[in-house]
């Protein structure tokens, strides 16, 4: 019962109540039944992840907002969507100064989400705070300030008459979906951020059954730095003010994932748990999974496509070079095999219409994409 308070609360987490003191030996209470109770190392190793790695403060405030979202439209008959998007970033101190981050800025996720709202779906947007937002993308690419788009007339503000047309149509569409409700917008910034709103919001989405889906475009990283293995303050580079026994600031004896030895930082990062494989078979067993694939070698890239494809038993994997990745896109499924979609690079896109079917979204957005990097 120790055990079940402690995953309560770590849920509907109150942040006035501190049950800190409690944790090391409720952790510990929970690794010895789920070591006793779990057959798979994939559930041993999420277990192992979410007990080591707090959740992040807001996570209450997600939870809340994610189920009257969700509850409202399995309600309506609705179809939802969960987009995520943009890097996850490994912080390499508690008091984070420096981490490392994962290449992305959000068009892909961004620019789905208007395409699934357009489709019908209710989208979930799951974002790296600061990255792309969908409708507002389009005036916060970094070329052009969004005061470019406006000028003064008779003391007020409005849009410039080349932008009315354009300005008009998206806020149109954007107005729509306020209204209607369709469109929740989370936040994270850290790989550990970014896996406990997924785990928790994929929970909340069984209840859609088949009528839920996962677009995993976040650019998620592989390796992370334990909490218990992590410095509390800033890293030194100067050796007259290393904290601690092992350039560690608290009194952990444990070494550092991220220390200074000599003159050198030396980072020793661990993997991070493989969680699609719980996401298909534990968190949402009836949903349509959609994942990517970033390579930036080009030999491997259908390789690895194919191997997630047969090591999750998911839908779709959609692969992407990094230099290519607004032009084309590789589809590897089960049931189409390898399908490449290529758009010209200089085609440009104003319409932002229907998507008959799935490959005719990514078409779509391809396009966009084209026509978002054309202009940058
Ligand atoms: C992607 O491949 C996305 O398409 C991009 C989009 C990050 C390239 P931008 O945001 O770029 O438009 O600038 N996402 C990577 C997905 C990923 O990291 N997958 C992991 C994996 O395959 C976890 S599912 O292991």
């Amino acid at each position: 019962s120790r055990y079940a308070a402690f995953r309560r609360n770590h849920v509907t987490l109150d942040p006035s109540l501190d049950i800190s003191s409690e944790l090391p030996h409720l952790r510990q209470q929970q690794s010895r039944i789920t070591m006793a109770d779990s057959s798979s190392s994939a559930q041993q190793a999420e277990s192992h992840y979410f007990t080591h790695e707090p959740p992040p403060k807001d996570l209450k405030t997600n939870t809340t907002l994610a189920r009257e979202f969700i509850g409202r439209h399995v309600d309506e008959g609705r179809r939802v969507v969960l987009v995520t998007s943009g890097g996850t970033t490994v912080p390499l101190e508690q008091q984070t100064v420096r981490y490392i981050d994962n290449f992305s800025a959000g068009t892909r996720g961004a620019t789905s989400a208007e395409y699934f709202l357009d489709n019908g779906y209710a989208v979930i947007f799951l974002h790296r705070q600061f990255s792309l937002l969908p409708f507002s993308r389009h005036y916060s690419h970094n070329t052009r300030s969004f005061l470019d788009y406006m000028k003064e007339e008779n003391g007020q503000v409005v849009v410039d008459e080349q932008h009315q047309e354009e300005m008009l149509r998206v806020l149109r569409q954007y107005t729509e979906v306020k209204r209607e409700g369709k469109l929740l917008i989370l936040s994270y910034v850290s790989i550990t951020e970014y896996l406990w709103n997924l785990r928790e919001v994929a929970q909340l989405m069984r209840p859609l059954g088949p009528k839920a889906m996962f677009y995993l475009a976040a650019a998620v990283s592989d390796f992370f730095v334990p909490q218990d293995r992590m410095v509390e303050h800033k890293i030194q580079s100067n050796e007259e003010f290393l904290q601690g026994p092992d350039g560690a600031s608290g009194a952990s004896n444990v070494k550092p994932a991220a220390r200074t030895e000599g003159r050198s930082l030396v980072i020793d990062l661990e993997p991070v748990p493989k969680f699609l494989k719980q996401l298909v078979d534990g968190w949402a067993p009836q949903a349509m999974i959609v994942s990517f694939k970033l390579e930036t070698d080009p030999s491997l890239l259908v390789r690895k496509a194919q191997y997630s494809l047969d090591k999750y038993s998911h839908h779709l994997v959609i692969g992407n070079l990094l230099l290519t990745r607004k032009w084309e896109v590789v589809f590897v499924s089960a049931l189409d095999g390898e399908k490449w979609i290529r758009v010209p690079r200089s085609r440009r896109t104003k319409s932002f219409s229907g998507m008959p079917s799935l490959v005719g979204s990514a078409d779509q957005l391809a396009k966009e994409q084209a026509s978002e990097a054309e202009q940058s």
